[in-house]
């Protein structure tokens, strides 16, 4: 029952449950009603009132999330944590149409593996475009762990619009920007022989190798620039997760790495990998000097077209340096100020806090012993400048705007909050409080919570088990992502919420005003892929028409509310068909749909937008196509006929 702490909220609530009456048998009619018929305690209360958004309002912020193997992208809204979209990447998206219009998939077929069409990814790290540190709100990167891949999103219209391969590797897992988005930065994961070659496994030491790859991006075309791009070669330590230094430290980069034991697997050392793999207290973090590296690239040799700077050339030339840190390590995250390096090793209860300003003076008092690759690991102690025990199994952290730092605990499912020292806070480096999650978090992510400007307020914690959370779905149970108030002295648990769309693994949260996605397409006859006119774009229901040339067919069309023009389209069997159509509409949401059967042929055609698809007429007959999205009244009399003459 409500108690009196509850009433008062909801009574301190001006215009809740005032006076309204009348409101028939269900729960009752006042929010204290409700409240008492539901069994809410007033924390239950305060939370739906943290999380409610009133029909038709906004939210404050949006969340960019992964979609871990689905290969996708979810956008959500937060506080309310409501998903507004999914962005098809790696992955075909008939709602989007993505994959299945030439543009689409000219970007699928530019990212081939070993010239095979990959029709899925894994999803891992999204990163904001960033300016000066903060995100800017303008592009969104993402990895596909499993093929090596990175994904941009232009977030005007949130359609991806390129994806490259990296050429020397098969994996990949750390994916972030530098300050400015001069590089988005793809660590390697599994080492392999560079170019994806072939080495006896018993020759892991000296011909596997890892990498960490500076793709070049060019903010203005919105494109990563291949031929500006480099890569540095690493030991075959699994490279792991990454974060760019900002401020103080711009200019350098953090990369973590496991597998220092260099294990392989039982056939070749007697024992499981993930056994070889932790038997050290320590494995390396990785600094680069990628500023500087950049310049040392323009004289690199070659892979695949790639300049790979060689370990002994960024050794010789100071821009490769490791620290030891706790085995098995996971995240390793940049401080707002740019000052300190977070780093969490699985296996160590504490974590481990690096000052750049201690690393530079180890580097320039030459504290280093070489490896056995002869790159140099600074002196632990003269690097760290604290360790806090947050508990156990420490993944990742993100800051708030208020000196504190969030620390996932993978085995603990849970959260701590621990404070920054340095300028940041008064009371030093220690736990402030703790909160249970839902169940085994990995990532958590907090309202910019790792860029120059945190903002604080909210937390999601990204957990990869609901267990028994939700209504029951059958064994594969969806992942939950949970919501946290962080702006008062005690964190508070204020909704969870299902992904069923694989495991995000990370997120990244920005005020909803730095977003401006378009409403319509700016002009009638826009191609999304170039984000100019399109050249093939027909504007006039009265141009539209089929046209043949030899065997070729070519079919403009128009589009809007409710007809496509022309509407019956005979071509000769055998012909190669090229069908060009545009939305001639500019009403907010009059998307159109264009479904041909038989052909695999899917679109969703926005305000403005033309798109084209070209197949072969093979089938002779009569093929009625429609359009998918219900526009209008006459909705279902938006089709036509397609004849193919045998
Ligand atoms: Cu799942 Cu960042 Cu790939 Cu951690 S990662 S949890
Ligand atoms: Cu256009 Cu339905």
């Amino acid at each position: 029952m409500l108690g009196p702490v509850a009433g008062g909220l909801l009574a301190s609530c001006s215009g809740i449950g005032g006076g309204k009456s009348g409101g028939g048998a269900g729960l009752g009619s006042s929010a204290q009603d409700i409240a008492s018929a539901r069994n809410l305690t007033p924390d239950d209360v305060a939370a739906a009132l943290t999380t409610f958004m009133p029909s038709g309002t906004h939210d404050d912020y949006y969340m960019f999330a992964s979609g871990g193997h689905a290969g996708q992208v979810l956008v959500l809204g937060v506080p309310s944590m409501r998903i507004i979209k999914e962005i098809g990447v790696f992955t075909p998206e008939p709602w989007q149409g993505w994959g299945f219009s030439d543009e689409a998939k000219d970007v699928l077929a530019s990212a081939q593996v070993d010239g095979k069409t990959m029709t899925w990814g894994d999803t891992h790290h999204p990163a904001l475009s960033e300016t000066s540190g903060s995100y800017d709100g303008q592009f969104l990167f993402i990895n596909d762990k499993a093929h090596a891949r990175i994904a941009v999103i232009d977030l005007r219209d949130m359609v991806t619009k390129q994806i490259v391969k990296n050429p020397l590797v098969i994996s990949d897992h750390a994916c972030f920007v530098t300050p400015n988005t001069d590089y988005l930065i793809e660590g390697a994961q599994y080492a392999t022989p560079l170019g994806w070659g072939y080495a006896p496994i018993e020759q892991f030491k000296d011909k596997y190798r890892g990498a960490v790859t500076f793709w070049k991006f060019d903010r203005t075309a919105g494109r990563i620039v291949p031929e500006q791009s480099f890569a540095i070669e690493l030991p075959p330590y699994f490279q792991d997760l990454g974060d760019a230094g900002k401020l103080l430290s711009d200019g350098w980069c953090f990369l973590n790495s496991f597998n220092t034991e260099l294990a392989v697997g039982t056939a070749v050392d007697g024992k499981p990998l993930e056994i070889g793999a932790s038997q050290r207290d320590m494995d390396y973090l990785s600094v680069i000097n990628w500023k500087q590296a950049a310049e040392v690239a323009k004289s690199a040799q070659k892979i695949n077209g790639m300049p790979v700077i060689k370990m002994q050339e960024a050794v010789n030339a100071g821009i490769l340096y490791e620290i030891p840190e706790p085995n098995c390590p996971h995240g390793v995250d940049v401080a707002p100020k740019g000052d300190f390096m977070v780093v969490s090793g699985k296996l160590d209860p504490h974590v481990t806090v690096y000052n750049f300003k201690k690393i530079q003076d180890a580097i320039a008092a030459k504290k280093f012993q070489p490896d056995s690759y002869g790159i140099p690991v600074l002196d632990f102690q003269s690097c760290v400048e604290a360790q806090v025990e947050v508990g156990l199994g420490p993944l990742h952290t993100q800051f708030d705007d208020k000196g504190y730092a969030y620390t996932s605990l993978f085995l603990d499912s849970a959260i701590t909050r621990w404070t920054l020292g340095g300028d940041y806070r008064q009371d030093g480096w220690k736990v402030a409080d703790k909160i249970s999650v839902q169940y085994n978090v990995g990532h958590l992510s907090a309202i910019e919570g790792d860029t120059v400007a945190p903002k604080g307020k909210f937390l999601v914690s990204l957990n990869k088990w609901a267990i028994d959370r939700f209504s029951e779905v059958g064994p594969l149970h969806p992942q939950n992502f949970q919501l946290i108030d962080i702006s008062g002295d005690k964190m508070k648990l204020v909704y969870d919420m299902p992904i069923g769309m694989a495991e995000p693994h990370y997120a990244q949260m920005v005020r909803a005003e730095v977003v401006k996605p378009w409403k319509v397409y700016p002009k009638t006859g826009w191609d999304p892929a170039t984000q100019q006119s399109s050249t093939v774009a027909t504007v006039e229901p009265t141009k539209a028409g089929v046209g043949r040339d030899g065997t070729t067919s070519t079919v403009n069309m128009t589009a809007m509310r409710s007809h496509y023009s022309p509407d019956i389209v005979k071509v000769k069997q055998g012909d190669k068909v090229v069908w060009h159509l545009t939305n001639i509409e500019n009403a907010e949401d009059a998307t159109h749909g264009f479904s041909l059967p038989g052909q695999n042929v899917n679109l969703s055609l926005e305000p403005g937008a033309t798109l084209t698809v070209t197949f072969t007429a093979d089938h002779a007959g009569v093929h009625p196509y429609y359009c998918t999205e219900f526009c209008s009244a006459l909705h279902l009399e938006m089709m036509g006929y397609f004849i193919v003459e045998p």
